[in-house]
């Protein structure tokens, strides 16, 4: 049977875009580590999409997709919830209980939203702007020790861990205190042309990111051009060196091992053997995940059977936090 005191785990990627080495490095490739250790909710986080316009079918296309990604990459589904944010009421239900607790100055600090606001000023809507609230309840409402994210999201675990705080002064003991996991080199893996910017699956330059399903031949030639610097040596320094540093930290990340064992690995061999090495080293962890995602995808039926057992696991664990919120602030319970 499974140990009941097992710290929880909970994470979300948005199913808006083709994944990148980014999202990969940043988050997923951590997924699978910790499942043995803790008891994991990962949630394909399909209502956070609605911010920015989405093609119906597509995002139907890209969830299942995703679900597929999580079961490639090593997700074990016998171990851990995998599951559709929208199969779980509960996560807009507290959202908006948590919006009554969310202050408008911490909403108008978020620099996600001041990014996303700029890229697309056609369309700045209310859940842009309350999207880290509908966050805070993903990860409140599972009673999380620890969620795994890259750098960008830190900000929002913040402002999780403040409105849950918060809640807990004025209720007493009802959220657990939320901690973040940033993985120490695949936190913030930066774009291969222009090393100053993060590696984004929205980059409108495809030589900026590599996929997760993308093809051997197709990795090895973005990685031939990656950017890197007038100098010759390998050696990490981000501000002198963005190029290499983020090439270092790809390496690093990928094989699991140190900056300074990378920096040893390829002490005094020429940039263009290390840009080699390096696709190759990415190619080589992609490949079987590329192939297991494909079978994946084509078994609709598995994948379906999946998510209605899992919902119901989901429902199961969130609705007793909601209930308790809904006891705590006064809500009639019958
Ligand atoms: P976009 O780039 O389109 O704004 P995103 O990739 O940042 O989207 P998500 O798909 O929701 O947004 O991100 C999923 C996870 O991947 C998050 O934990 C995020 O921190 C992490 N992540 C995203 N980009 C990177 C990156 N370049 N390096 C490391 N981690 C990343
Ligand atoms: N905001 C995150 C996705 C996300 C998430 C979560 C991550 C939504 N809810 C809960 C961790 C925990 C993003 O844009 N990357």
């Amino acid at each position: 049977m499974e140990n009941p005191n097992k710290k929880i785990i909970f994470s979300g990627i948005q199913p808006s875009g083709n994944l990148t080495l980014g999202n990969y490095l940043g988050a997923l490739k951590n997924f699978s580590l910790l499942q043995d250790e803790y008891r994991c909710y990962y949630c394909v986080v399909d209502m956070h999409t609605l911010t920015v316009r989405q093609d119906p079918a597509a995002l139907k296309e890209r969830s299942y997709a995703l679900l597929a990604l999580y079961l490639a990459c090593g997700i074990d589904p016998e171990k851990n919830v995998l599951f559709m944010q929208s199969h779980v009421p509960a996560h807009a239900e507290l959202s908006w209980i948590l919006g009554c607790y969310t202050y408008m100055g911490e909403l108008n600090r978020m620099t996600q939203f001041k990014d996303k606001s700029k890229r697309h000023s056609d369309n700045i809507n209310g859940g842009l702007y309350t999207y880290p609230v509908l966050m805070a309840a993903d990860i409140l409402l599972y009673q999380s020790d620890l969620v795994p994210i890259g750098q960008d999201q830190k900000q929002h675990l913040e402002l999780a861990r403040n409105v849950a705080e918060r809640f807990n002064n004025i209720y007493g003991d009802t959220f657990k205190i939320p901690e973040p996991f940033i993985p120490k080199q695949g936190a913030k893996i930066m774009s291969l042309q222009e090393p100053d910017k993060k590696m984004s699956k929205s980059d409108t330059n495809a030589n900026n990111f590599i996929l997760i399903n993308e093809e051997r031949d197709i990795i090895m030639k973005k990685f031939k051009r990656a950017v890197t610097d007038s100098g010759n040596e390998i050696r990490f320094d981000e501000a002198e060196k963005p190029g290499i540093s983020n090439l270092i930290n790809i390496y690093s990340a990928v094989k699991g091992i140190t900056r300074e064992d990378t920096e040893r690995e390829f002490a005094g061999l020429r940039y263009g053997d290390f840009k080699a090495a390096v696709g190759i080293a990415v190619a080589d962890e992609l490949a079987p995940i590329k192939e297991k995602y494909e079978e994946f995808l084509k078994n609709r039926d598995y994948l379906d059977r999946l998510l209605r057992q899992n919902a119901e696991i989901a429902n199961g664990a969130a609705s007793q936090t909601l209930r308790d919120v809904y006891e705590k602030v006064g809500f009639v319970q019958l």
